[in-house]
């Protein structure tokens, strides 16, 4: 299926006489950041394609990203803001809302104490710079040890291990797909996805490219999923998994005297600990648990060692399990021990224009993984990165005693949906005294909401994928102005979130978002002069502030993080092309190159990417080590009958994407892949109604009888459920589904990162 090249025409020709003109804007919806050329004629948008000249996409586009027309015009999407009262919704004024907002909710910070208010950020947030800066004023004014998102039902382990291992959680290395030998991708399904924590456009044609050149692809998957039909080798993992299969490369390449740390061995520190450490963990002894056969482990740790450029990939597969963190330590294990780090074709460390640690402050000098500073309140788990483990999020609601939650602010999440025991968590929700989201629907989350306050359309945001930027493929930087103007009764993001900071710091209804958005102007621009690493160290920060004029908001601040990051022009200070033909960068620059600018492929970064306190890469970091005694209790553990794993359509975007005919249309994809022996054990045939149930809940689902499935394994994919009373997603309602996490359970989690177990969940299946 070539969907991809060409984009999709999404209306017919523009009538002669209108006014048609062409804006140039990254998607946002997911990873993958390609770049979109869209059409409007008498500033309608009449059509969206891939942008041909965008330099890292060349035209690029997957099914969702001609749909930000359809999100715009979605008659369901919400345009004004929303009050409750008495269980009945009113259209209200941004100045009733806020002034009911800061009615209701100060007094309960003012009876019950600051920790009495929750908060949750959804992964929209990371997507859309106003929410993604904006966000963090907001949540230091609530002064909250409440602090949820979901990250702790994603990429969490990987952070953490990453801070452990380079000293920064977005200190990710990427597999350097585009000169890679070999791909060995576990627990990630980019054919589907597009791909994450390796930010790229058209991950397919990239894997297409790598084979053509003989490159191979090992895809680790407990089905046989889309990326591993294109597979030279798939090995179908027993789920949970993925952490032993890792360590039995590393003992097996430890056993063959195959470990070689390449050029990155001077900058490792830890090399025989970890080695030692993981001996015991001989393919023989995995084998069973892991569900491949030892012969098959050995074979895959040669192939590692021979290959000239190798790197092992691992994503949700891998994090959303009870080893998350472990697992996603040791591939970046395999990855050192093989050579392959920092090195062409092996895992590498992105060198982003903006808003990266680790371009900021001094090269190998840092403090350490901050961690368990706190724990929470019911069930004593740990913070990790200032934020709690979004499984205890409904105990700590639901459970009476002093710093209870009664209150919540929801950002851009859906967590109703997706997160652990969604039925108690939606239960909880409907016990709380206030509740606020900013949001641009009314769905299984927000209808619990007593004022929801409207995000505006991706079409009317300034863009510039800051996280993803730094996960990416290709060092590259985009900057998308707004393609339409905000409508009269609309406020930017950043002014949202901006005037909740200061409604909750007792400012007032009325104050003004300038306020904030001067003080963390102010902030950034102290923090670069006083760098001594900055372009910019030393210089008067009234002068800079006036260079940055007349800029505000987002822009103003992503004008600062470009110009003293690592491409900049330091204020004036660097005159030399950064990348041929690219100037170095300012935000009027990046508006001028509306398809972006390419600053070259990823370069060896070692040793000065790293942040860690020994200035090295610390691969025997201490609670990753100690938690090896667990994972060798797994090797033996009993194998459950059947366990629940996730998966994900090109045509879904997690839960919100549902309410776009376009992508809904066919036949219903919420089923659950039974493998025909199972389905013959448990009495299930092909559209029968399944019952899934576990520890936390059960659900039914329509069977889909499938051997793309490992025995002992069924797969039903997140993100649906939109039946609820309340809802209000027209289509969405129509084609529900059902929630996969009311099956999960908030009790399995990763203890080290708290993240949550999503795949590998022990059910029990039958007929409903
Ligand atoms: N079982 C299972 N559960 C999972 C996963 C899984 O693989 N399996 N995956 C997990 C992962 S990786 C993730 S990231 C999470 C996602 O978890 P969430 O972030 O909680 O959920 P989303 O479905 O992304 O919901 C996004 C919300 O943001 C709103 N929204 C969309 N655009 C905007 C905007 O521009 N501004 C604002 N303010 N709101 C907007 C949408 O209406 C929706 O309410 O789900 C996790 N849950
Ligand atoms: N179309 C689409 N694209 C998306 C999203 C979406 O919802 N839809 N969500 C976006 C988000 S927020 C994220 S985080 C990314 C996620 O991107 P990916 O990590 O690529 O996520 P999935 O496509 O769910 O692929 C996960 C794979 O892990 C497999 N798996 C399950 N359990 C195990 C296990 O124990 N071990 C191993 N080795 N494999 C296992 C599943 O069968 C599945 O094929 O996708 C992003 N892109
Ligand atoms: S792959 Fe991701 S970024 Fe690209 S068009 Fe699709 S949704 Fe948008
Ligand atoms: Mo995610």
């Amino acid at each position: 299926m070539r969907w991809q090249h060409g984009g999709m025409t999404i209306a017919e020709e523009a009538v002669a006489d209108a006014t048609t003109r062409t804006a140039y804007r990254t998607c946002p919806l997911c990873e993958a950041c390609c770049g979109l050329e869209i059409t409007l004629t008498d500033e309608r948008v009449t059509r969206i394609r891939g942008d041909r000249d965008d330099v890292f996409s060349h035209g690029f586009i997957c099914p969702k990203g001609s749909t930000l027309k359809q999100l715009h015009d979605d008659p369901d999407r919400l345009r004004s803001p929303r009050i409750k009262r008495d269980g009945v919704w009113h259209d209200a004024s941004w100045a009733e809302a806020f002034a009911e907002i800061e009615r209701r909710l100060l007094p309960i910070i003012e009876a019950h104490g600051r920790d009495a208010v929750g908060v949750y950020l959804g992964n929209p947030g990371v997507h859309s710079l106003g929410s993604l800066l904006y966000g963090k004023p907001l949540i230091k004014a609530l002064g909250t040890s409440n602090v949820y998102s979901a990250s702790t039902v994603d990429q969490r382990p990987k952070e953490l291990a990453c801070a452990h291992l380079f000293g920064g959680g977005l200190t990710v290395p990427v597999p350097d797909v585009d000169r890679t030998d070999l791909l060995v991708v576990l627990g990630a399904n980019p054919y589907a996805s597009n791909g994450s924590l390796a930010t790229a456009p058209d991950w397919p044609g990239r894997i297409e490219a790598m084979r053509a050149r003989g490159g191979r692809l090992v895809v680790v998957d407990p089905r046989r999923s889309r990326t591993a039909e294109e597979a030279d080798v798939h090995l179908a993992i027993r789920p949970g998994s993925d952490a032993l299969l890792l360590a039995a490369l590393v003992s097996t390449l430890a056993d063959e005297g195959r470990i070689d740390c390449g050029a990155a061995a001077p900058y490792v520190r830890g090399l025989e600990p970890v080695v030692a450490a993981l001996a015991p963990f001989t393919p023989e002894l995995v084998a069973p648990a892991v569900g491949v056969d030892a012969a098959a482990i050995r074979s895959l740790a040669l192939e590692l060692a021979d290959a000239p450029r190798a790197v092992v990939y691992g994503r949700i597969g891998t994090t959303t399990a009870a080893f998350g963190t472990l697992a996603s330590w040791l591939v970046d294990v395999v990855n050192t021990v093989t050579g392959n780090l920092d090195q062409p074709g092996g895992a590498m460390f992105p060198l982003a224009a903006a808003g990266a640690s680790n371009t900021r402050g001094t090269p190998r000098v840092g403090r350490g993984v901050r961690a368990a500073r706190r724990s929470s309140r019911v069930r004593s788990l740990p913070e990790t990165m200032g934020e709690l483990p979004v499984v205890c999020l409904a105990e700590e609601i639901d459970t009476p005693g002093d710093g209870q939650i009664r209150a919540m602010v929801t950002m851009a999440g859906n967590p109703v949906v997706s997160t652990p025991n969604a039925g108690r968590l939606d239960a909880a929700f409907a016990t709380l005294e206030f509740m606020v989201s900013v949001d641009i629907y009314v769905n299984e989350t927000t209808r619990h909401a007593d004022v929801i306050l409207p995000a505006p359309s991706a079409l009317t945001k300034g863009h510039y994928d800051l996280a993803f930027m730094q996960l990416s493929l290709r060092n590259v930087a985009n900057y998308s102005p707004p393609v339409l103007p905000l409508g009269p009764d609309e406020l930017e993001e950043w002014e949202i979130l901006a005037k909740l900071a200061l409604i909750v710091q007792g400012m007032g209804a009325a104050a003004d978002a300038s306020v904030v958005d001067d003080l963390m102007i102010g902030a950034l621009v102290a923090g670069a002069v006083a760098d001594e690493h900055s372009p910019v160290h030393g210089r008067d920060p009234e002068a800079l502030l006036a260079e940055l004029e007349p800029r505000r908001g987002p822009e103003r601040l992503l004008d600062l993080m470009l110009r003293t990051g690592p491409y900049g022009d330091g204020f004036g200070s660097i005159k030399d092309d950064v990348a041929p033909g690219v100037p170095p960068l300012t935000l009027d620059l990046l508006v001028d190159r509306p398809h972006g600018v390419d600053l070259g492929p990823l370069a060896p970064r070692l040793p000065d990417v790293l942040r860690t306190p020994s200035g090295l890469v610390e691969l025997d970091a201490e609670p990753l080590l100690a938690d090896l005694e667990r994972l060798r209790a797994l090797a033996e553990a009993p194998v459950p009958p059947a366990v629940l794993v996730g998966r994900r359509d090109l045509r879904s975007n997690n839960s919100w994407m549902h309410n776009l005919e376009v992508l809904v249309k066919g036949k219903p994809r919420c089923t659950l892949h039974v493998h025909p022996s199972d389905a013959e054990r448990w009495g299930l045939v092909d559209g029968a109604t399944a019952c899934v149930r576990s520890r936390s809940g059960q659900l039914e689902a329509p069977v889909e009888v499938t051997d793309a499935v490992r025995p002992g394994v069924v797969s039903l994919p997140h993100g649906w459920g939109h039946g609820a009373a309340g809802v209000e997603m027209e289509v969405a309602q129509r084609v529900a589904g059902v929630n996969s996490n009311l099956v999960a359970d908030e009790l399995l989690f990763d203890p080290l990162s708290g993240t949550a177990v999503l795949n590998g969940i022990p059910v029990e299946v039958g007929p409903a």
